[in-house]
């Protein structure tokens, strides 16, 4: 299989923790791409030309990240990621969709900024950098429902997380947030995340 990604993407990196956590990483070969610049190899497996994208074999190709790591968790029954039903499933994808949705925002507003130039951020930035507060509000509210957790939920909050860092060092977020940011010390320092950390 190979895994197109892009190292700033929190989704790849979400879906390339996934890879690894699920003790793939051999199965897997990575392949960076800048899907900004459409690359052929990229446009000849999505229309969409974003990554991630798992190619399985010749004839699949697995988008989006969510999709993607629906098929990791199911390939081996080594390490669950994402519990089988019930509402301990619907919390943890809805995690996903939480940290997905604050990435949506973080990523859309880094190019908006950069549209923007030395400009002050518009009221519709100010908006969107609003709702990435209310996120973090909630992912410290709830801690209790992952603390000490290793799931498809908490791998989705530190690639979002670390995001923030990538993007928005001057948000400070830890400041706001300190239970979280405890919490995102401990899978900061996990292989799977120093592994996919962006290059410096
Ligand atoms: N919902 C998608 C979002 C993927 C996405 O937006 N990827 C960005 C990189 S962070 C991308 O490839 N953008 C290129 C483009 O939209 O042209 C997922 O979860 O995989």
């Amino acid at each position: 299989m190979q895994l197109y990604i892009s190292p700033t993407s929190p989704y790849a990196r979400k879906a390339w923790m996934m890879v690894l956590e699920k003790g793939l990483a051999d199965e897997v070969e990575v392949i960076p791409v800048n899907p900004w610049e459409s690359p052929p190899e990229l446009t000849a497996q999505t229309p969409l030309c974003q990554v991630p994208v798992l190619v399985i074999g010749h004839d699949q190709a697995l988008y989006d990240s969510r999709v993607i790591c629906a098929y990791v968790d199911s390939l081996s029954e080594v390490t669950p990621l994402i519990p089988q039903r019930g509402m301990k499933r619907m919390i943890v994808l809805r995690m996903e969709a939480l940290a997905d949705g604050m990435s949506d925002v973080a990523v859309a507003t880094f190019f908006a900024r950069k549209d923007n130039g030395d400009n002050p951020d518009t009221p519709a930035i100010e908006r969107q950098l609003k709702k990435i507060a209310e996120v973090l509000k909630v992912m410290e509210a709830e801690i209790s429902n992952f603390e000490g957790k290793l799931n498809l939920g908490t791998i989705a909050y530190g690639a979002s997380l670390a995001y923030l860092d990538l993007r928005y060092s001057e948000l400070q977020w830890r400041r706001q947030v300190p239970k979280l940011a405890a919490w995102f010390e401990t899978i900061a320092q996990r292989p799977a995340m120093l592994t996919t950390a962006p290059p410096a």
